[in-house]
């Protein structure tokens, strides 16, 4: 059966992979199910058709026959639970990569998100240079702590997971602050992820989507 995902018609990242269609696009290639995706205006997200899909009107989405998720980490697990390749089958490690999953996305990417918010929509407000510093040193704190727990080893937990999936796709989004850059370790470790070759085929993908929108001028 055919499973189509949405994904944005014009990404504000301009192809950079940081939107949340990227991780479901990087978990469809670990596992090696294909994939169709439809594109969606930022108008369209909010029409009925769409909310009908994700109640609150965004992407990603996935339909599959009669089945329709939204929530990319709803999304990554129902793929990680259907085919092999990014959960152990171990139970308690399976257990621990799902775990890992949620730190990802209920511990770490939350700060993150404070920072782009704050730097985005609250810039111009009186307070910004006093809040920023406290938005930023809050990432550290979970850097730092997910630094000493990853150590030298090259995956959170034994070899590469979802959870692994999951915590690289959200670190991704500090690339273009710099933080990432002080702790080496999971900036070595996010390189890690980017040299999957199921993590370029997803980029190449979503760059595709931006660069058909953007064609280049002829030299
Ligand atoms: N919790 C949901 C999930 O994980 O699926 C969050 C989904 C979400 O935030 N989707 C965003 C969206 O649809 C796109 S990814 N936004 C439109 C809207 O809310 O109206 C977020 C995103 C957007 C842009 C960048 N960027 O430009 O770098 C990065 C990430």
């Amino acid at each position: 059966m055919t499973i189509t995902i949405t994904a944005f018609e014009r990404s504000p990242d301009r192809g950079r992979g940081l939107a949340r269609d990227m991780r479901v696009r990087w978990a469809f290639e670990e596992v090696g199910q294909p994939y169709e995706v439809r594109l969606v205006s930022f108008d369209a997200m909010k029409e009925p058709a769409h909310r009908a899909l994700h109640p609150f009107g965004q992407i990603p989405t996935y339909e599959e026959g009669d089945l329709v998720l939204f929530e990319s980490g709803a999304i990554v697990f129902h793929i990680a639970e259907r085919h092999a390749g990014l959960l152990p089958d171990d139970g308690n490690a399976r257990a621990r990569a799902i775990a890992w999953m949620f730190a990802a996305l209920n511990t770490v990417e939350p700060p993150i998100l404070d920072l782009q918010t704050t730097k985005i929509l609250e810039n111009d407000k009186s307070w910004y240079e006093q809040r920023l510093p406290l938005v930023q040193d809050r990432i550290r704190v979970r850097l730092s702590e997910l630094s000493a727990r990853l150590g030298d080893a090259d995956w959170l937990d034994g070899g590469f997971s979802a959870g692994d999936l999951m915590m690289v796709t959200v670190l991704l989004r500090l690339r273009a602050s710099g933080m990432l850059e002080e702790y080496p370790r999971l900036a070595a470790y996010v390189a890690r992820g980017e040299a999957r070759p199921a993590y370029q085929r997803a980029f190449a993908a979503q760059l595709a989507v931006f660069q058909a929108s953007h064609p280049q001028p002829a030299a």
